[in-house]
């Protein structure tokens, strides 16, 4: 007869194979609360300041339903240089997949015609898509700019001190043909448009930032929350970030490549 303790070690062992297998089968494959001292994904790899910038992912002067307790709140002085939080996916990259955060404006000082960066996605070739805040006739509206391989898809107006649910969908599962595949953009779960993407390079996503690293020209100052990829689905708030465990992310991420 098994004894008592060795029951238990097995029970044990049983019940955290089952855990980290379906977690390594859920599709979240990022989720960002910004809970706690600094960050709860484990995966952000560095942040990027200039003078006159700053990152806080322990910001409580903003809160986001659902959110917690802190955000990632983002400061950009027209004299820096650069002002970001980057992560760096695991080794499958996914080559569809829906990305959603909550954003607030707090501020800013793009003038009319103008933009600045507010998020970036970058395959694993090393090609990118730059999500903008851009002023047309002094209003602020999301801007995601195709290059040429899509059609450029427009927000509805972002109003200074409201809280928006923006949703990405990047899906390259065409690439190497002559169509990479497809891009939405949502706003509060409204598309704000969709566009065929004619562009073979792109094919997945491996690095995001939120914010921009090189010069921008214009002070800003916003706050994001509730930070999350999914790739098969897109996210809800429901499934909260503590499904990625903290014990485990030196152990199942790779290791971050600089
Ligand atoms: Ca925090
Ligand atoms: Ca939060």
């Amino acid at each position: 007869m098994m004894k008592t303790r060795k029951k238990i070690i097995l029970l044990w062992l049983a019940a955290a194979i089952i855990a980290v297998t379906g977690w390594l089968w859920a599709a979240i494959v990022l989720s960002e609360g910004f809970e706690g001292a600094g960050y709860d994904s484990g995966l952000q790899d560095d942040s990027g300041t200039g003078t006159g910038c700053t990152v806080d992912p322990d910001y409580t002067g903003i809160t986001f339903t659902g959110g917690g307790a802190q955000c990632l709140r983002l400061v950009r002085a027209t004299t820096g240089f650069q002002v970001h939080v980057r992560w760096t996916l695991p080794v499958t990259y996914p080559e569809k997949s829906y990305t959603i955060f909550m954003y607030d404006l707090i501020s800013s000082g793009v003038t009319d015609g103008n933009s600045n960066v507010i998020a970036r996605f970058t395959d694993s070739l090393g090609i990118s898509q730059n999500l903008t805040l851009k002023n047309v006739s002094n209003k602020f509206y999301l801007f995601l700019n195709l290059q040429g391989w899509g059609t450029n898809i427009t927000s509805s107006e972002i109003v200074v001190g409201t809280k928006y649910k923006v949703g990405l969908k990047l899906d390259f599962t065409g690439h190497g043909g002559a169509n990479s595949g497809s891009v939405e953009m949502q706003l509060d779960d409204v598309s704000q448009g969709v566009s065929a993407l004619a562009w073979s390079d792109i094919c997945d996503i491996k690095t995001i930032y939120l914010g921009y690293v090189s010069a921008q020209s214009f002070a800003d100052e916003m706050c994001f929350d509730l930070f999350k990829i999914d790739n098969a689905t897109w996210p809800t708030y429901a499934s909260a970030w503590t499904n990625m465990p903290a014990a485990f992310h030196g152990i199942i991420w790779s290791p971050k490549s600089r």
